[in-house]
C-alpha cells in the first residue's frame, strides 16, 4: 500500500507543473539591425499566462541582458543615444537567458539568441604603412604595379580603390584591378622633368 501512496505523489507534481502559467514558452531566436533605436520590437514571449499576472513574474539574465527589457510580454531593445548597439564591437550575437517565476517559485527557463544584422556603418581606412612616401626608380616599367595601397574595414565590407582623377598626377598611375589596391604606373617617369609626384586614393 505505501508504494502505490508514492507513485500517486509523484504523478500528481508533474500535473502540478505542466499545469503552470508559465509554460508553452520556447527557445527564442530572433535578430536585430545594429544601431538600432531603444524600444525597437525583438520578440514575443510566448509563454500561457499575462505576466501583469500576480503570481507570474519574468526575469531576463545572463551576459547580455542588459540589452533588453521586458514589456509585457514583448522582449524590446534597451539602447540608447549614447549606448549604441554595434555589431563590430559586441560580435554578431547577443546572448541572454529569460526565466519565469511563479509565485516566486522557478518554473521555466528559456534562451535568447538575437543575431545582431550589420550595417555598412564604417568607412574603410588605409594602413598607414601603405600610404607612406616611398622611392620608384625612373626606369620603371610602365604597366608594371609599382605599388599597392591597403584599406580594411571593420564591417567586413569588399573595399574598392580609386584614384582621385583632380589629384595633380593621378595621369602617371592606373588601377586595373579596383578591388586589389595594385597601382599601375601608366607612364613613363624622367627625373630630369619631375622628382615628386603626388595621388590621392579613395577607398
Ligand atoms: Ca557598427
Ligand atoms: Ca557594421
Ligand atoms: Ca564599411
Amino acid at each position: 500500500a505505501v508504494l502505490v501512496l508514492r507513485f500517486i505523489e509523484v504523478f500528481s507534481q508533474l500535473a502540478t507543473s505542466s499545469a503552470s502559467l508559465c509554460t508553452a514558452g520556447s527557445n527564442i531566436f530572433a535578430s536585430v539591425r545594429e544601431n538600432s533605436p531603444v524600444g525597437q520590437f525583438i520578440s514575443h514571449i510566448s509563454i500561457r499566462s499575462d505576466p501583469g499576472a500576480n503570481t507570474v513574474r519574468l526575469c531576463l539574465t545572463g551576459p547580455n541582458a542588459n540589452w533588453f527589457y521586458l514589456e509585457g510580454r514583448t522582449i524590446r531593445l534597451n539602447s540608447s543615444a549614447s549606448r549604441v548597439l554595434d555589431r563590430e564591437v559586441l560580435g554578431p550575437f547577443l546572448i541572454a537567458e529569460l526565466t519565469c517565476y511563479e509565485d516566486d517559485i522557478k518554473q521555466s527557463h528559456y534562451r535568447i539568441l538575437v543575431e545582431i544584422l550589420n550595417e555598412n556603418d564604417n568607412k574603410p581606412k588605409f594602413l598607414e604603412e601603405t600610404i607612406q612616401p616611398f622611392s620608384i626608380s625612373e626606369v620603371a616599367a610602365v604597366n608594371s604595379v609599382v605599388f599597392t595601397v591597403k584599406a580594411v574595414d571593420s564591417d567586413g565590407d569588399m573595399i574598392s580603390y580609386v584614384i582621385d582623377q583632380s589629384s595633380e598626377d593621378a595621369w602617371f598611375f592606373r588601377i586595373d584591378l579596383p578591388n586589389s589596391g595594385k597601382v599601375v604606373l601608366s607612364k613613363p617617369l624622367d627625373y630630369e622633368s619631375r622628382t615628386r609626384l603626388q595621388i590621392i586614393m579613395w577607398a
